[in-house]
């Protein structure tokens, strides 16, 4: 008797040590902690169930389908009648199985965009398919979605937008976060299992307009009650935004970051050592050293097939190739991220052809490279602590050209770095090289043939888990991208009014136009030409700033009288998305000179930036 009650004992202490060993989402280091002791505590921070499973699906699909769907906008402001929304022929089952084809495990539909339009009959407000003409007010899209996922087995998730354009108590804070929560309980209790809550983190309203106070802890704790095996992103704590939507991992990825996450009160701490969403480096021990806390958020790259999130049937020509599809699979899955591929449904209510054909291709060519591994016991667990290395035979005769490595983050992100060699002409060359691993870490570099690589793992939190290492040969694609024309018009008889802005107008997307005020851009065509829109483009690269949000656009036949095409014209998505806007006015204006008059720039500074300006005849 007195034996059993001590090995109870005994066992449940060793349990509850072992139940210490790691730290689940969130781990807060004690004051004073040294740096040894919180790279100790980082090494054991671990995801959820949740966090995990979502990791592992690599590969999902957004639908953003709604009201700018038909109106030609990428965001709508909530004044589009419903009678526009009008699928001719919508086939769920044909979005899904064309997902599943490939490759897709998950779909996520915007079940809500910023416009407020609802696909689904919400009690909640009229503005919803049940104003439509689409099957006569009858129709549900997130149901016929639902069904068609079941239908194929993938798992389903919602994008429910909490910037709301058309709800009159948006701004009133109490009285929307009731609305906002009982639209997310309709969409969380009517619709089955729900494996991702996706709320973006855009409120473009600006300084003059409404504010709304989210309740995030009753949001969240609405998700956690009605669908507990739910992530939550973005704006939610489980799974984190990388920062663009260019399809753009970064080579050092940590899960386990300091970056916290979107729904909790900010960390005045992370905002004065320069920590933000589009950081650089989220993990490093250097960061380590200044925090208190590290949350497990895991990183996922959202970016559309096509440069719009919404279908415009123009860029049928623009959908990204294969070739350029690949590309962003290894700079994000391939970066130890979730990629969330868009692929939006067309006016017919179907995915468009071509982008069907992109995505089986994606999936064939991954299917190819990666069905034969070329490294031999190459999922054995390997623990090495820093600076231990570990030598793997590779199938003799292959031609390779890709590593992966893979941790065991059930036990913790922690590799830090690592060097490959491979082993040619009887000497150690080096191979390449990387940072952190995490889930899933691929590298590419020239094919080559050889027996054997050798790993080194350069440093390391603790000992390490790779349960995966694996070489492949991936083949090279071209990629026949089309590219962009920015103007119908050709610019060599245009010349700058009042300031030189010949920058804009050069037909070189690397040099801008800027000035330190909201200015207008003046340009004199040198001929009479009828102009039914134009093009603007922001600057490439990280230097966003003057970027134009809000503005006005004119023409003229003198100079002196002008004609306002565009009044308050928006580029929505432009600060996130700052690809090429087309703005059409939908007639055509006789004009010798056009004027850009900026409103506001995208963080409300004032500056002016523009890369190039073009004509649409
Ligand atoms: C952003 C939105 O503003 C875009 O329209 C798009 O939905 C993207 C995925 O999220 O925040």
């Amino acid at each position: 008797m007195k034996k059993s009650f001590l090995s109870c004992l005994f066992l449940s202490v060793a349990l509850s040590l072992s139940a210490q060993e790691f730290y689940e989402k969130h781990v807060k280091f004690p004051e004073n902690a040294s740096i040894e002791q919180k790279v100790d505590m980082a090494s054991r921070l671990v995801p959820t169930t949740q966090q995990m499973e979502w990791q592992k699906m690599e590969f999902t699909a957004f639908l953003h389908f709604g009201i700018n769907t038909f109106t030609g906008k990428e965001w709508g402001d909530g004044t589009e009648s419903p009678a526009v929304f009008n699928p001719t022929v919508l086939d769920c089952d044909q979005w899904v199985k064309a997902l599943k084809d490939g490759g897709f495990r998950m779909a996520i539909i915007t079940a809500k965009h910023h416009d407020g339009f609802c696909l689904w009959p919400t009690q909640t407000t009229d503005y919803s398919v049940k104003s439509s003409p689409w099957k006569d007010g009858k129709g549900d899209v997130v149901r016929e979605l639902r069904e068609a996922c079941d239908k194929y087995g993938l798992k389903f998730g919602v994008y429910l937008s909490p910037w709301d354009r058309n709800a009159d108590c948006y701004g009133d804070s109490p009285a929307y976060n009731k609305f906002f929560i009982q639209q997310l309980t309709e969409l969380l209790t009517n619709y089955g299992e729900v494996h991702e809550v996706w709320f973006d983190g855009a409120n473009g309203e600006g300084p003059n307009g409404k504010k709304q106070i989210y309740d995030w802890d009753a949001i969240m704790k609405t998700i956690r009650t009605l669908q507990p095996k739910a992530v939550t992103a973005i704006m939610g704590d489980d799974v984190r935004w990388v920062g663009n939507e260019s399809g753009l991992g970064r080579d050092t990825e940590w899960s386990a970051t300091v970056m916290r996450p979107g729904c909790y009160s900010p960390d005045p701490k992370l905002s004065s050592i320069g920590i933000a969403a589009k950081s650089k480096d989220l993990g490093s021990r250097e960061l380590l050293e200044k925090v208190d806390n590290l949350y497990w958020y895991p990183s996922e790259v959202d970016v559309s097939i096509r440069p719009g999130w919404f279908y415009h049937a123009e860029q049928d020509n623009q959908v990204r190739t294969v070739a350029n599809l690949v590309d962003i699979y290894f700079k994000s899955v391939g970066c130890n991220s979730v990629l969330l591929l868009n692929i939006p449904p067309d006016r017919r209510g179907l995915i468009h052809e071509t982008d069907v054909e992109r995505i089986k291709g994606l999936s064939d060519y991954l299917k190819k490279t990666f069905s034969d591994n070329f490294i031999l016991k190459g999922n054995e667990l390997w623990q090495p602590q820093s600076g231990e290395q570990k030598v793997f035979s590779v199938k003799k005769g292959s031609t390779v050209n890709t590593l992966l490595l893979q941790e065991d983050i059930s036990k913790g992100q922690r590799v830090e770095k690592f060097i490959v060699e491979a082993y040619l002409n009887g000497e150690w060359k080096f191979l390449t090289e990387g940072t952190t691993v995490g889930y899933k870490r691929l590298l590419k570099f020239s094919d080559l043939k050889t027996d054997k690589i050798r790993i080194t793992v350069v440093s390391a939190r603790n000992k390490a888990n790779i349960i995966n290492v694996g070489l492949y040969y991936a083949q090279n694609l071209q990629d026949n991208s089309v590219k962009v024309k920015l103007s119908d018009v050709d610019f060599k008889m245009w010349k700058s009014v009042g300031d030189d802005v010949s920058a804009a107008f050069d037909g070189k997307r690397e040099t801008v136009c800027k000035f330190n005020s909201l200015k207008p851009v003046v340009i004199d065509l040198g001929e009479t030409i009828g102009v039914s829109g134009f093009s603007y483009s922001p600057a490439l690269g990280d230097d966003l700033s003057g970027t134009i949000f809000k503005y006005n656009f004119y023409v003229s036949k003198d100079g002196k009288n002008w004609n306002k095409c565009v009044s308050n014209g928006e580029f929505s998505n432009i600060m996130h998305n700052p690809i090429p806007y087309f703005v059409r006015f939908g007639k055509k204006f006789d004009a010798r000179y056009i004027k850009l008059e900026p409103i506001s720039e995208i963080n409300g500074e004032n500056k002016t930036a523009v890369s190039e300006i073009g004509i649409l005849l």
